[in-house]
């Protein structure tokens, strides 16, 4: 089957840029502050050149405005929302920050990432560091065994549904957000199934190497389905292919979860964060 072959971004990274880090579905909401701060503590302490977060950095993201500008950042009464962003500005403000969309915070929008010095990507993009192509991408486009969602996907990814949600009062928008949460819990309840890291569908394999030999890549980096693992691609022509999946960060249960994985002097490091 000849799976369709987007278009993809080229990023060039900048001469000066000596390493780069990606992380993806910190999952980050207020009931998991374990999560919060470990993320907030690598934040403040990445060395890196650049940082890019590919999909589902919040379990959910109602719009940009829920962030008021312009306040005290020492303030204590900042929502959950705005400490996520402050600590986003903060890293924007001493390196490259760069955002991507997941299917949780697809709503986040140019007006976050300029109050964060942060800069939105477009899924997928081709990363081209140190002359080596790579492609970046959530995911979740890649998990074609995944039907009812990528129907989801395509009517909620529309500009006009998307300008429709945002209209919407915030205190509806969070009630929508709560109830989509309890719809999808009580769904994986009845499959029996537990609560996150139970995503049941992978990457199609075939459709990963059609992106990689369509950008002459060798490497494609992503998330979403919490399977923090590397695949050689089946191709013969490119024996090399890769997909690395990044790990989720979960340091509010009992199985804790919580990797950056570091690209310097063209190889690619998993680093577990505590
Ligand atoms: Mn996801």
């Amino acid at each position: 089957m000849t799976f369709y072959i987007p278009k993809f971004n080229e990023l060039i990274a900048p001469a000066n840029w000596e390493s780069v880090e990606f992380i993806s579905d910190l999952h980050l909401c207020e009931s998991q502050p374990k999560t919060f701060l470990a993320w907030k503590r690598y934040m403040e302490s990445t060395t890196a050149s650049a940082l890019f977060i590919l999909g589902d950095l919040f379990e959910a993201w109602i719009g940009d405005d829920v962030v008021r500008t312009g306040i005290n950042a020492q303030s204590d009464d900042l929502i959950f929302e705005e400490q996520c962003a402050q600590v986003l500005q903060a890293v924007g403000q001493r390196l490259d920050l760069y955002v991507m969309h997941g299917n949780r915070d697809f709503l986040i929008g140019n007006r976050l990432m300029q109050h964060c010095h942060a800069t939105l990507l477009n899924d997928p993009t081709v990363l081209i560091f140190q002359g080596q192509r790579t492609v970046l991408s959530h995911g979740d486009q890649l998990c074609l065994s995944d039907t009812q969602y990528l129907k989801f996907r395509s009517v909620v990814r529309r500009p006009e549904w998307i300008h429709e949600q945002l209209s919407k009062p915030i205190t509806v928008r969070r009630e929508l957000a709560r109830q989509m949460r309890l719809q999808s819990e009580q769904a994986h309840n009845i499959s029996g199934v537990s609560l996150q890291n139970s995503y049941q569908f992978d990457v199609d394999a075939s459709a990963a190497t059609d992106w990689l030999v369509a950008t002459q890549a060798k490497t494609l980096i992503h998330g979403h389905t919490h399977q923090p693992q590397n695949h050689i691609l089946p191709t013969q022509q490119n024996p090399d292919l890769l997909r690395i999946v990044l790990s989720d960060w979960d340091l509010d249960k009992k199985d804790k979860k919580a990797e950056v994985l570091r690209w310097q002097n063209q190889e690619f490091k998993r680093i577990a964060w505590q």
